[in-house]
């Protein structure tokens, strides 16, 4: 099942049917059991041909009012990246040490008006000389603390500024159009397959100038574990957004430039598609 936030309320996909629902996007999302709720709603309702559209033309990013978190250095990719950027700075051992730390590393990544949903813009920052997307399978979880449902999430980072100076991360990640969300929040009635596949393609004047993937069976820590430290010692009363780290880190020599087209997609979720301001 795959819930959808427009300007004209909230969609819900399911076989193949669209059903526009009655309630505001946090009183659809925030339940334990979300799958069987939904699906027992929808029992109910006429499926709406229109609400389909509604997806086409009028789509936000699936989050309305909730904090996104992220988690970080969750691959050995993104250490071994993490490592090598902070170098020069003698911050390297931290990266090396939340690799294998108990803890891992979680930092707040956005308030709901730095998000850009599917097709809308994202940014980098005019002070930074390196920026990266990274594409992250991201979490909803509910005030009860449990996993509900999925989006995709690109955490846009910049690493020159995130390498002068771990103390500097709050600013390398935290600015207008750091963060995307969207297309939906995918549902399922099980948990996603560890091998579900996550795809990255970025475009500069109509030619694809990077493509990777990777997979979720590759991350050192598991979903369930990454969200008992989030929620240890935090209340989420509307549920909360949790980035889980990336994978794919382009080369060193690459950083984003405005106008570039990045793509991720997620097996299952679907692909989410921003344009560089
Ligand atoms: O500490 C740096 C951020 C790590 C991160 O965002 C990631 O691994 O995805
Ligand atoms: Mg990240």
């Amino acid at each position: 099942m795959k819930l959808y936030r427009t300007r004209q309320g909230t969609v819900c996909e399911a076989n193949n049917q669209y059903y526009l629902l009655s309630k505001s996007w946090e009183q659809t999302i925030n339940h334990s059991k979300l799958h069987s709720k939904l699906k027992k709603e929808i029992e109910g309702l006429n499926p709406n041909s229109s609400a389909a559209d509604l997806i086409l033309t009028d789509l936000l990013p699936p989050i309305d009012t909730q904090e996104v978190w992220a988690a970080g250095v969750t691959y050995f990719r993104s250490k071994e990246a993490r490592m090598d950027e902070s170098k020069n700075s003698g911050a390297s051992v931290f990266y090396d040490k939340v690799y294998d730390a108990e803890r891992p590393e979680i930092f707040f990544k956005a308030n709901p008006q730095r998000v850009a949903g599917h097709n809308h813009l994202i940014r980098i920052r005019k002070d930074s000389t390196w920026n990266v997307p990274e594409p992250e399978l991201t979490l909803f979880i509910c005030s009860e603390g449990t996993i509900e449902g999925y989006t995709i999430g690109n955490d846009m980072s910049s690493r020159s500024i995130e390498g002068e100076n771990p103390l500097y991360l709050p600013q390398a990640k935290t600015y207008d159009g750091s963060a995307a969300l969207g297309p939906c929040l995918y549902v399922p009635e099980k948990p996603l397959p560890a091998n579900t596949g996550i795809h990255l393609t970025i475009s500069r004047n109509g030619a694809d100038i990077f493509k990777g993937s990777a997979s979720l069976n590759q991350m050192k820590r598991s979903l369930p574990e990454l969200v008992s430290w989030l929620t240890k010692e935090m209340s989420f009363p509307s549920g909360v957004f949790l980035m889980t780290g990336t994978c794919l880190v382009p080369g060193d020599g690459f950083t984003l430039m405005c106008e570039d087209v990045v793509k991720i997609e997620i097996d299952n979720i679907g692909v989410l598609i921003n344009t560089v301001e």
